[in-house]
């Protein structure tokens, strides 16, 4: 690929030459030497060998994208594509793996600057005195325990090779390799969300931390309820974001901070209404770890600490159906089953609430679905690199597929009673309900990776007090 030229800022002072000849040199060498290979190394090339069965005989390339912009000359925190760490377990901007036709890889890394070019005291997007310091080709080759090459040298793709690109990732990379493009890229997407829907011990690992993590940021919720009710939601939201950055990477989505009526909002991400006692507390939250893999689990806090009557009941009702989604999931079940088993017990719950319009059996026919209006979403997703992991998978393989030891995926079956519903009574009106779990399947079940967190409504209680006192 070519290289662009510095990205300097308007307000930047001009260069004279004298000085650029200045900076040119009087650096010592920091060459880091005797690296070892990272843990995830070995991992990367397991899974480097599941892609390459899939795809012999093809060139393939996976970028990790570059730096998005989020206004005039200001970038988003870079974060790379989950396939590109997933196979390489590197994360810095502008990479690219190729996998020959034979298997043998090659990563093709932006090195540090070049002290010969202006780019590393010059450049605000590069520059190593701006942005610090890049590992060099052959500390990434260490470390990754992979040929590195200069991300310049990567070169289109020439003819008679037949090529594979993971599309709409690096428009740079999707540029120089344009005239390979065409419909095998589709399946290449999808063949690695595919192959990332089973974990390795590895990664079970690391979502096994990300869900230690979140469970931090939980209690320190629960702390910080006296400041919230004093201020707003948002002081929740930037408690658990400050846990999250300081023993992980960052969160892995916006965090739902919705008290009151906001829980009925499903993706309720603007965090900036009031904490009141007497309401509850809805917060979905997940840390990503430095690794970059995150958890995804929510909890209801009374935010007085108690649950009303009414609260609990209907937060049980939540909780049997969780409880009935779980205890369905076993290796070989249809990965729709266990959002069934929670629609069961929900639909039922509904008509004993007395706002169904027709039986809960009527309700739950296909050609029905009218308990939908109060539960919204499905009961699940896959959990991994990504909050709403595999997503490009084929449905054979995920949603309308069956479920294999090594999937991780939430739980999280809810209740959503709008504040302007008139068709309900008006003590649900502005109440949302949902507990989210992370769990493995195993060979023989399933396990809860996120039972560090209360689960029944009285343990809610007494852990909430425990927590803050
Ligand atoms: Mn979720």
């Amino acid at each position: 690929m070519t290289r662009a030229e510095p990205h300097t800022g308007s307000h930047d002072l001009p260069v004279s030459p004298a000085l650029a000849q200045f900076m040119r040199s009087g650096w010592a060498d920091s060459e880091q030497r005797g690296l070892a290979a990272d843990d995830v190394a070995a991992w990367a090339a397991a899974r480097r060998g599941r892609l390459h069965a899939r795809f012999a005989g093809e060139r393939l390339v996976v970028p990790s994208g570059g730096y998005q912009r989020r206004s005039n000359d200001q970038s988003y925190r870079f974060r790379p594509h989950s396939a590109y760490t997933w196979l390489t377990g590197d994360q810095s901007s502008d990479g690219v793996l190729v996998i020959e036709p034979d298997g043998d890889a090659t990563l093709f890394l932006r090195p540090r600057s070049d002290r010969r070019s202006g780019e590393f005291f010059r450049d605000r997007v590069y520059g190593e005195l701006w942005a610090g310091r890049r590992p060099t080709l052959a500390e990434s080759r260490a470390r990754l325990a992979l040929p590195t090459r200069h991300v310049a040298e990567l070169a289109s793709a020439g003819a008679g090779t037949p090529t594979r690109v993971l599309r709409r990732v690096d428009p740079r990379v999707d540029a120089l390799l344009a005239d390979v493009a065409g419909p095998g890229d589709a399946e290449l997407d999808a063949v690695l969300a595919e192959l990332r829907l089973v974990k390795d011990a590895w990664e079970i690992a690391q979502i096994e931390q990300a869900v230690a993590i979140t469970t931090r940021g939980f209690e320190d919720v629960v702390r910080a309820l006296p400041t919230a009710r004093r201020t707003s939601e948002r002081c929740l939201e930037g408690v658990f974001w400050q846990r999250a950055r300081l023993e992980g990477n960052d969160v892995g989505y916006h965090s739902i901070v919705a008290a009151g009526a906001h829980a009925a909002t499903l993706h309720w991400i603007d965090n900036d209404g009031p904490v009141r006692d007497g309401d509850l507390l809805l917060f979905d939250a997940g840390a990503e770890t430095r690794s970059l893999y995150t958890a995804d689990v929510t909890r209801v806090l009374p935010i007085s600490g108690r649950f009303t009557p009414l609260q609990r009941d209907l937060y049980e009702l939540c909780r049997r159906a969780n409880d009935a989604a779980l205890s369905c999931l076993t290796p070989g079940i249809e990965f729709r089953a266990f959002h069934r088993a929670a629609m069961i017990v929900l639909a039922h719950g509904l008509a004993d609430l007395g706002v169904l319009p027709c039986s809960p059996e009527q309700a739950l026919a296909k050609d029905s679905g009218l308990y939908r209006r109060w539960t919204l979403c499905g009961s699940g997703h896959m959990l991994g690199l990504d909050v709403h992991d595999c997503a490009a998978a084929p449905s054979g393989a995920y949603l309308e597929g069956r479920l294999e030891a090594g999937n991780v995926l939430t739980v999280e079956p809810g209740l959503y009673f709008q504040a302007d519903d008139e068709l309900i009574p008006a003590e649900l009106r502005g109440l949302g309900m949902r507990i989210e779990e992370d769990v493995v399947i195993t060979d023989d079940g399933y396990r809860v990776l996120s039972d560090g967190l209360p689960r029944r409504a009285d343990d809610v209680e007494s852990w909430m007090h425990r927590v803050a006192s």
